[in-house]
């Protein structure tokens, strides 16, 4: 079996206005099982670069241990790549971001990877307010391990094994709000409509960029009973104002109403055009965000859209007032001045 597409493009393809085709965003040919909602998110993926235009060389895409952290082989293949032992993602991403501030951070992890043994660096990570987009690939389960129950997993949600899970889960959307992240959203990997534009803007975000990803595990929870399947997901998901992102300088260009819409600026002045759906949401009211969320729990709803925006944090970068040149142009006698002022450093501390 190979993992290897074909090089042959046809000459056809669209191109965007880097002259990139949307295979030059793809990866290997995914080994996921069919079916699997990782393989919807890696497509969605690979949409949103295209559309945004990015330059594949401009992105580090990192990873824990997991199926879901497997799909960074599936998209981005020109793009630079770290996968890492499981749940630490967070903590190579924050030192490949100090060393090189100048790239766009990608980390994909799952929920088995987060919420348990990486739920120390998920949490810190966002308080650093790191400038990174971190997706996770939430299906209340370890896949690749055989479908164990995740820390994501509801209360009462029954396993295809027939156990069902004694324990509250945990609100990654809320503790990543509670924790200080400046922009939190959750999608559901069959809704590319909600999740594309979501990624876009998700990357465009200065600072911590979170999206919970509902995404179900086909071979080990999409059974009766379980509440992170198809059937479950689709049937539960109440969806905020629908999303369209806007990069500098683009025409607006909408099937609503303008009256319907309400546009958020970003930091680069691109623009996220929500859509009233549901008027009374306030993206920015972290209050409503978290009572949003805690309401929608109780009538086993699931909340999906751009939960929660403040687009005025500081990211981890400046606030530490790391130097303007990323470390790795900067020359060695910069990088080491040398053991005279190591010692008038030193000496400043006695
Ligand atoms: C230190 C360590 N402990 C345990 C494991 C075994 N292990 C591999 S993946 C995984 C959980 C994967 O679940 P999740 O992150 O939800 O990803 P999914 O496969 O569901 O996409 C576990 C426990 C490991 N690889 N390393
Ligand atoms: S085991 Fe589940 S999570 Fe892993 S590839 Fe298969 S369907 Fe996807």
């Amino acid at each position: 079996m190979t993992y290897v597409k074909p090089k042959f493009a046809h000459p056809g393809l669209p191109k965007n206005k880097l002259g990139y085709t949307r295979k030059d965003y793809e990866g290997s040919i995914s080994t996921l099982c069919a079916g699997c909602g990782h393989d919807s998110i890696s497509a969605a993926i690979v949409e949103a670069c295209y559309q945004l235009d990015i330059e594949p060389h401009k992105v580090a895409k990192l990873s824990g241990i997991g199926c879901s952290s497997k799909t960074p082989a599936y998209f981005l293949n020109q793009s630079h790549g770290f996968n890492s032992v499981h749940g630490r993602m967070p903590s190579i991403a924050t030192g490949a971001n100090l060393a090189n501030k100048d790239l766009i951070y990608l980390g994909v992890s799952g929920d088995g990877d987060t919420a348990s043994i990486g739920l120390g660096q998920f949490c810190h990570v966002i308080r650093r307010n790191l400038n990174m987009t971190y997706i996770v690939m939430n299906n209340g389960c370890y896949g690749l391990t055989k479908g164990q129950d995740s820390a994501t997993a509801d209360l009462g949600s029954v396993a295809k094994a027939g156990n069902m899970n004694i324990y509250e889960s945990i609100d990654l959307c809320g503790l990543a709000i509670e924790l200080g992240a400046g922009f939190v959203a959750q999608s559901f990997s069959g809704d590319k409509t909600q999740l594309i534009p979501l990624i876009k803007a998700a990357l465009k975000h200065e600072g911590f960029a979170f999206i919970n990803v509902l995404s179900p595990c086909v071979t080990f929870n999409n059974n009766a009973g379980s509440t992170k399947s198809y059937d479950y997901i689709r049937e539960h998901n109440e969806t905020l104002p629908g999303i369209d992102f806007i990069p500098i300088k683009n025409e607006i260009t909408t099937e609503y109403a303008p009256d319907e819409i309400k546009q958020v600026l970003l930091h680069d002045d691109s623009k996220i055009n929500l859509h009233k759906i549901n008027a009374r949401w306030n993206e920015k009211d972290k209050l409503q965000a978290i009572n949003g969320l805690q309401e929608s729990r109780l009538k086993n709803e699931i909340l999906t859209g751009l939960l929660f925006l403040d687009d005025s944090s500081t990211p981890l970068h400046k606030m530490i007032k790391i130097s303007d040149s990323s470390l790795n142009k900067l020359p060695q006698d910069v990088l080491c001045p040398g053991n005279d002022i190591l010692a008038t450093v030193n000496e400043s501390y006695r």
